[in-house]
């Protein structure tokens, strides 16, 4: 039965988008019996780089960045806990988030009493694998996409040579692969001898394969760094097998992976690692590329599935009308410095209008298991809002809709669409 008034849809909307489960296409997440890998608890939460970023910009002159990350991770988090919750408010779009999280985990008292150490013994009490069923329950969470870099032997170890298992209903894996892209010609070499494979263009290819049978992703992925051009027909035809490069081995290994392995290749565009190296993961910066380096590959490689990013805001108009154009395009969330309500509104409100529901809403880029609940609750908010006013303008156009109809819809925008896109 059709939904009768703008109230009722409104409520409709909005109860719909707060009960969705989602599908996580971008985190950092890692299951519990990858040890150490696994983040959560106030003290992670606390030294998230968003917040040690924060931090910094009025810290006292004393407390330098190598200082800083020389303490124990509880002192690290005491720093913060003080500067920037106790000393000011927590206003801005990291520091919120704790506060939702917390409050969400049901510590509200705590939290009025700004008593961080209750809140160390409440987590103090809960085990890594219980704690995964609560943040998932909590924050409605179908299934998360993990970074799986085969460059980083901290990770690596976990995989190879045994395989641990994997919880593969929750967690899904994703292969990482920024050092192809900036030519990391180092530490591909070092990945490269652990397994005894050749140093060239045909072992690199031999190396990845490996990986995709040891960890089955469901897509590569890589930052796209800002100097990256998509290389001429003659560029490459010149490549001489002494310089291998960023170039090649985008031209070379990874676009002919993708294809015979059907994998997509999920894209981050704009950032540039680092613009202040001391701050460490909380040091890059965002930059303005060339959209049409993206274009170039959707045309030039038409079978290969491509999904992207971009990290400039004055990007995401183009990038938009360019997933208007490309099948084999699809867009997924507003990364980092563009997950902030009064940017995800402004992104999701061009996004609607130029592809209805063909494109992802968000991911959370989760680091910290517990930011799962904070990332998806503000998200929701802002994107539920943005979803009632559209639903209401069609309404008054004359369009009868069903709560049916409307659940369907936000479905594909929590994880349908990335799905559909992904089986396509
Ligand atoms: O948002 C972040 O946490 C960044 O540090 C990056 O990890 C980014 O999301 C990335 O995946 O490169
Ligand atoms: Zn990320």
């Amino acid at each position: 039965t059709p939904l009768k008034s703008e109230e009722a849809i409104r409520s409709a909307v909005k109860n719909l988008v707060e009960e969705v489960h989602v599908v996580d296409v971008h985190t950092h997440l890692f299951p519990p019996n990858h040890g150490k890998l696994m983040l959560w608890g106030i003290d992670e939460l606390l030294t998230y780089h968003y917040l040690v970023a924060e931090y910094f910009i009025t810290a006292p002159a004393t407390i330098t960045p190598e200082k800083f990350f020389a303490l124990e991770k509880q002192a690290q988090a005491d720093l913060v806990w003080d500067s920037l919750f106790i000393q000011r408010s927590p206003i801005s779009e990291a520091c919120r988030g704790v506060i939702t999280t917390l409050t969400e985990l049901g510590l509200g008292e705590l939290v009025e009493r700004r008593d961080l150490d209750g809140v160390r013994k409440w987590f103090a009490k809960q085990t890594p694998e219980g704690y995964v069923d609560k943040v998932f329950e909590l924050a409605k969470i179908k299934y998360v996409l993990t970074t799986n870099i085969p460059f980083e032997k901290k990770e690596t170890v976990h995989w190879y040579p045994k395989t641990k298992e994997f919880d593969t209903n929750r967690f899904h894996t994703g292969l990482r692969v920024d050092q192809l892209l900036t030519g990391n010609w180092e530490s591909i070499k070092e990945a490269l001898d652990e397994m005894g494979i050749e140093h060239t263009i045909e072992g690199v290819k031999k190396l990845l394969e490996k990986w995709i049978t040891i960890i089955k992703p469901k897509y590569f992925m890589a930052a796209v760094p800002p100097t990256l051009e998509f290389p001429s027909d003659e560029e490459m035809s010149t490549y001489a097998p002494s310089t291998i490069n960023s170039a090649t081995l985008l031209r070379r290994v990874l676009l002919p992976l993708a294809e015979q392995h059907h994998l997509p290749i999920a894209f981050k565009f704009d950032s540039v690692r680092p613009i202040n190296p001391a701050l460490r993961e909380g040091g890059d910066g965002v930059v303005t590329t060339k959209v049409s380096t993206l274009q170039k590959l959707c045309l030039n490689y038409p079978k290969v599935k491509f999904l992207a990013t971009f990290l400039a805001r004055v990007n995401q108009h183009e990038l938009c009308v360019l997933a208007n154009k490309f099948g084999n395009l699809h867009i997924y969330g507003c990364w980092w410095y563009c997950n902030n309500p009064s940017i995800v509104e402004e992104i999701t409100r061009i996004r609607v209008e130029l592809l209805g529901t063909a494109f992802t809403s968000q991911h959370s880029d989760a680091r910290v298991l517990d930011q799962l609940i904070y990332k998806w609750k503000h998200s929701k908010a802002v994107i539920g809002g943005v979803l009632q006013d559209m639903y209401v303008k069609l309404f008054h156009a004359g369009w009868s809709l069903t709560r049916e109809e409307i659940q369907r819809d936000v479905e594909r925008l929590f994880g349908g669409a990335y799905e559909e896109f992904m089986e396509k």
